[in-house]
This record gives C-alpha cells, structure tokens and sequence, in this order.
C-alpha cells in the first residue's frame, strides 16, 4: 500500500484500499490510500487525546522548531510535491507548485506565531486584584478536507492547530490521498510527539459522523460544500462543540462601465476558469453593466476560447482536467441547464485529449439573469455567467442576491464606487480590481451568509477557532 494511515506515531496499513487516480489520463493510478475503518479512526483519536496534553504543554520554541522545520522542507520541495498535487488533481502544474509553496509559506507564518502568542493583564475593577487573560488549547480538533486544494488547505488548519498546542486527526478528501499523506510524513518527521498529528483516510460518510460525535473530539473544522456543513454544523452543536466551516460561493464580479478593460477581463478569466472553476471563490456570476457588456463579453470570450486545456502536467496548459467524471457530469448537466434557461453558451463541451482524462472546455454563459439556477447554485466547474445591469446600484443589488457570501469584486476606476462596495458588498472577503479567487496566506479567510460559519481561519485570527479564552483573577 502506497498512503498508510498515521495513528499515535506509526503507519497503519488497511484490507481495503482506495484508488489514486490522475484526472489526465485515468490509466495512470499513482497509488492505492488506506480505508480506514472505525476502529482506527477511534485509535487515533484516543492517541491525539493523550497527545493533547504534552503538546499543550510544549513550548513556543518547540512549536516554532517543528512549524519551520515542515515549512521548510515543503518549500524546498515545492516542485515534486506541486507534481503529486497536479498529478492526483489536475490543476495546472504552476497551479500546483504555488499551492505547495503557499503551504509551506503558511507553515512558516505558524512558526513565527508560535513565538508571538501573547494574552492581556488587567487591573481588577476590585482593588488589589489582578486579572490576566490567556489562551489555551482547545484539546483535539478534527479537520476535513476537500479535494481542491489537497495540500494547502490541510496546511492552513494543520498549522494554527499545532502552532496553538492543539492534537489533530486529519480526514483528507478521498480523491487526494497522495497530498495528504505526503504532508503527515514531513510532519513525522518533525519532531511532534507521537499522536499529535493523526491521518486517517477512508470514506468521509462513514468516517465523518464519528469523528464528529466522539467526545474526546471538542472542535471541527470542515471545508466542503454546504449540505455536510449544515449536518455537521448540526452535530457539533448537539455536542456543544467548536465549529468552523467554509462551504460554497456564487461569487459576484461586477464590471462598471468605467473598468480598465484589460483588467477586468483578466481577473475575470482568471477567477472563472482558473484550477478549472474548482474554487469556492471562482468568479462565477460575472455581473456588467450595460455599455461595457459587448465588449467585455467579446474580449473575455475571445481569451476564454484561446485557453489551452489539457494534461495538468504538460507544458503551455492552462487549464487542467476535472477532478473526477461526478464532477464533469455536474458540470455539462449545468451548461444544459443554463441553456434550457435561455441563456446563450459558449464552450462549455466535453474534450478528448491524448491521454482520457475528464477534460471540458471552459464555458461562459451570457443573457442570464440572476433568478436562473446557474446564478444561484454552485456549479464548481470552469462555468462563468453574465448577468446585464444597468448601473452601479443594480449591480450592487444583484451581486448581495445569493445566499452565499463568500467573496465578491469590482472592477472599476471609481473610487467612490470602489470604496461604497467594499462597505456595501455582503461577503467575508471583497476585492478591487483583482479576482474573486487566490488569497493572500496572511490574513483571514472566510465568508459571510451561506459560505461560512463559525471563526476566521488563517492569520492571526486563527487563534479564535484553535483556542479557547480563559480569565484567571488573583489577589496576590
Ligand atoms: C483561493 O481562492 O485562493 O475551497 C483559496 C476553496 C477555498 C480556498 C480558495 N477554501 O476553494
């Protein structure tokens, strides 16, 4: 067996295995991943248990040592493992190797947190009494994660988690075995106490619900869509736990008509279609006003057609497959909705390329309006829709009409507009002439409405979800 299981130190093997398949050329099978059952699932979470509290008691320096230690060598690594993540998920390999140094990167952001965690002393309202506010771990945290970002994602909740004296149990996405457990041997090697890092890969439905509803459990944090969020969320606060959870989008891109063109057919290709539309915060409902729309629609087309979609590996591609046939068949079947709604598409077909792989073009959908499913559903496929407004205030109106809220954008070279729709747009993150999609490792992440619930993850203000606030009062 190729990906083992990491239980309380040691590599556990399974009977059962799951498949790792390339989504560019389906006879290439990188590996088989251990399918864990319950049992081990229950084994790890007893070794995070007592794991938790010797990390608990670690010092920053040893949290530092161990965050540096992986993002180092993950960073010195970017391209092999940037090769795994392409192969197994087929987003581009420049995509690829970003997202491993965007890893490492938020390892070494961790590190230097670990040094800087610091609580508040006040004086009692009572005389003579101090009162000192701290953090403290909040025990074991189980972490899901999807197929999208197979290494970045597991980073940015394995990091703070450690970096705050938490244990883990990881539940990678079936589809990205390989990332996953490419991360956890770096981090085997880190110097952790055993236990303090636990990888168990199997089936998310029968997983998912124990990891859940064992009590030595005390936080989830979950990235994947919105049904499992909302039962999850539903779980955790049956067993009065911490709950985090970044789910979907329908992310607006509005393009006033005094938008620097080039610009805003930039970001919006690369918001739309980039990582194959596989992003929570694609750009996917492309909201213009009128005397921009023709040519906006005709100069992101004409860029839209040119992509070169192929084998995530090669050279010269820019846009790689799907990540599985499920996938692709939700895709087309919302290009045919879309066009059963009225709406006029291009692209949008199935491709053959050398190798069989789930390939499609990318497609844009233009004459929609906001009530049709294809603005209101996410699709998570290289499918971007053009809504016509006729001014600022419809557009504004438009892109807050969703039940997500994840992140939402401008372009325009008005800074009054700019500045009221960075107040005024209903979204946990909200940017200005730049894609909807790609953050920065540094600062929050997460949305508003349906897209997210519970705390920020990334940046300092991870420390919410990892910590729990304790208030010690003495009277020395
Ligand atoms: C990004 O756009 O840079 O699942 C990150 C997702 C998000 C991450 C997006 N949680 O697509």
């Amino acid at each position: 067996m190729d990906y083992k299981n990491f239980i309380g130190g040691a590599w556990v093997e399974t009977s059962a295995t799951t498949p790792n398949v390339n989504p560019s050329d389906i006879s290439d099978i990188l590996g088989h991943a251990a399918r864990g059952d319950l049992t081990q699932l229950d084994q790890a979470i007893d070794a995070a248990d007592q794991a938790a509290a010797i990390w608990a008691a670690s010092t920053p320096q040893q949290r530092f040592d161990v965050l540096d230690f992986v993002g180092t060598e993950i960073l010195a690594r970017k391209e092999e493992l940037g090769r795994l993540l392409s192969r197994e998920e087929g987003k581009t390999l420049p995509e690829g190797i970003g997202e491993a140094a965007r890893a490492g990167q938020i390892f070494k952001f961790f590190a230097g947190e670990a040094l800087r965690q610091t609580g508040d002393k006040l004086a009692s309202v009572r005389p003579g009494i101090e009162v000192d506010v701290t953090r403290s771990p909040v025990g074991v945290v189980g972490l899901i994660t999807p197929w999208n970002f197979p290494i970045a994602i597991p980073a940015w909740k394995i990091a703070p988690a450690i970096c705050y004296g938490n244990a883990v149990v990881l539940k990678p996405a079936e589809l990205v075995p390989g990332c996953a457990h490419a991360l956890v041997e770096i981090l085997s090697r880190s110097g952790l106490p055993e236990g303090v890092v636990n990888l168990v890969m199997g089936r998310g439905s029968e997983l998912g619900p124990r990891l859940i509803e064992n009590d030595k459990v005390r936080a989830i944090s979950f990235t994947g869509s919105v049904p499992t969020g909302r039962g999850i969320a539903a779980a955790c606060g049956a067993g009065l736990k911490k709950v985090q959870l970044e789910m979907g989008g329908k992310n607006p891109m509005v393009v006033l008509d005094d938008a620097d063109l080039d610009i805003a057919v930039d970001a919006c290709l690369n918001g739309a279609f980039f990582s194959t539309g596989q992003r929570c915060t694609a750009s996917s409902r492309l909201v213009v006003t009128e005397a921009i729309h023709d040519r906006f629609v005709a100069a992101l087309a004409e860029r839209m057609s040119a992509l070169k979609v192929g084998n995530a590996l090669e050279a010269g591609i820019q846009m790689g497959p799907v990540v599985d046939a499920r996938q692709l068949e939700q895709n087309l079947s919302y290009v045919d909705i879309a066009s059963g709604e009225g709406g006029r598409v291009q692209g949008g077909e199935r491709l053959n390329r050398e190798t069989e792989g789930f390939y499609m073009a990318p497609a844009l959908v233009t004459e929609t309006s906001n009530a049709m499913r294809i603005n209101r559903e996410e699709v998570f496929g290289p499918v971007a829709s053009v809504i016509r407004v006729k001014d600022y205030d419809e557009a504004l109106n438009i892109a807050n009409d969703t039940e997500f809220g994840l992140s939402s954008g401008i372009c325009t070279t008005s800074l009054k507009h700019a500045s009221h729709f960075k107040a005024n747009a209903q979204a946990g993150m909200v940017m200005v002439n730049l894609p909807t999609a790609g953050v920065d490792y540094h600062v929050p992440f997460g949305g508003t409405k349906g897209s997210s619930f519970g705390s920020r993850e990334q940046g300092r203000y991870a420390a919410e979800f990892y910590t729990s606030v304790k208030t010690a009062y003495t009277l020395p």
